[in-house]
């Protein structure tokens, strides 16, 4: 009875982090518990001299609308060139206007970043990346136009179970298929059935007033580029080891980074740091044969502790049945891992 209080106690006082070290295998760094910290800059290539054909100069000139981002999982598509466009899709494209929701299944992370007021010119935005939520899809209105967007569908971050570094992907036009205008400045003239989301090209849609419409050129110059820069990646055990003083260095550099939280391991009684959840037998000679504990289901995550930064989410499970002559138990009841979010740092940006 003594060693039952003893073992209830402890498990009781212990709380064990999830990031313990070493358990990352080392092809699979993505997938196991890490975040990344990415930014995202888009630099726009839309001048006079390189779309000289009824390129926007008044009212409004050539320009972009914000950038709008989510970071999701394989089965979520926010675009995707040959299918239908969803609603906020069409909003965007058509009148670069709205915003990505969040709370839905597969969905981690949305963002945006200011507006490109002018036809060559860059924004950028920080956008953060879990292994769960790999996959990072954009787009941003071109203004004017009928429903034409520069975008990403779906951008892998993970290759070869690491997070990648830098790339940049250059992108053309894309017609959301909701507004059948030809020109930049064309007026609304809805599609009535839509018809799926196409890429246009100097060729396609072949008639000879679409304003990108180039049937000498091979292939249009790209009209916007994305830079994916890697800026950082918090591991398991980031925040469990490392000095206070590396912490709010790590906060002060980036701005959007909330202060990490602490060691989550206590000390016990006999003063040991328990910082292993590896299972535990209780020692007791018996007779009888040894019956592991039993433990309930984990708890979903909270919800992350930081929703502009990066912060952290728990999850917890009970004993529901301690284990009997010498068997053996995790001591492992909470378990906490890194999270970030990107939807309250998300400005009010002008709208078109
Ligand atoms: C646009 O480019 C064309 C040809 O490159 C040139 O003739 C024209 O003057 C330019 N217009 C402006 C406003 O820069
Ligand atoms: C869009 O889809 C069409 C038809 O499948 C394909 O030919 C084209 O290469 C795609 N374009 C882009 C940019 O993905
Ligand atoms: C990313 O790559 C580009 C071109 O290869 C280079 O100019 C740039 O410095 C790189 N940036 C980082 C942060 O590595
Ligand atoms: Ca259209």
């Amino acid at each position: 009875m003594a060693d039952l209080k003893m073992w209830f106690l402890a498990s009781f006082l212990i709380i064990l982090p999830i990031f313990v070290e070493a358990r990352v295998s080392r092809n699979d760094i993505c997938k196991s518990n890490t975040l990344a910290v990415y930014k995202l800059r888009m630099d726009t290539h839309w001048s006079n001299e390189t779309f000289p054909k009824q390129y926007p100069l008044y009212r409004p000139a050539a320009q972009f609308s914000r950038l709008l981002g989510m970071v999701h999982d394989p089965s979520y598509v926010l675009w995707r060139n040959g299918t239908e466009a969803k609603q906020e899709i069409r909003m965007v494209a058509e009148k670069g206007v709205g915003e990505l929701l969040e709370q839905r299944q597969g969905v981690q992370d949305v963002f945006a970043a200011p507006p490109v007021v002018r036809g060559v010119g860059s924004t950028e935005t920080i956008f953060y990346s879990d292994g769960k939520h790999h996959l990072v899809s954009v787009i941003s209105k071109i203004v004017p136009s009928p429903d034409w967007f520069v975008g990403l569908d779906s951008y892998e971050l993970c290759s070869n179970g690491r997070w990648i570094s830098n790339v940049s992907v250059q992108v053309g036009p894309f017609d959301a298929g909701t507004d059948n205008g030809f020109t930049f400045t064309a007026p609304d003239w809805p599609s009535e059935p839509t018809s799926p989301i196409i890429a246009i090209t100097s060729q396609h849609p072949d008639h000879p007033a679409n304003s990108f419409y180039y049937p000498e050129l091979e292939a249009l110059p790209p009209l916007a580029t994305f830079h994916i820069t890697r800026e950082r990646i918090y591991r398991a055990t980031d925040g469990l080891k490392g000095s206070k003083r590396r912490r709010n260095k790590l906060a002060r550099t980036n701005p959007v980074i909330v202060p990490l939280p602490n060691v989550i391991g206590k000390v016990t009684p006999d003063g040991h740091r328990h910082i292993s959840p590896h299972v535990k037998r209780v020692h007791r000679k018996s007779s009888r044969q040894a019956v592991d504990c039993v433990l309930g289901h984990w708890s979903s995550w909270s919800s992350c502790s930081a929703s502009c930064g990066v912060g952290f989410e728990v999850r917890t499970r009970k004993l529901t049945k301690p284990p009997k002559f010498g068997g053996s138990c995790s001591r492992e009841m909470q378990q906490k891992r890194w999270c970030g979010g990107h939807t309250k740092c998300i400005e009010r940006f002008f709208n078109w």
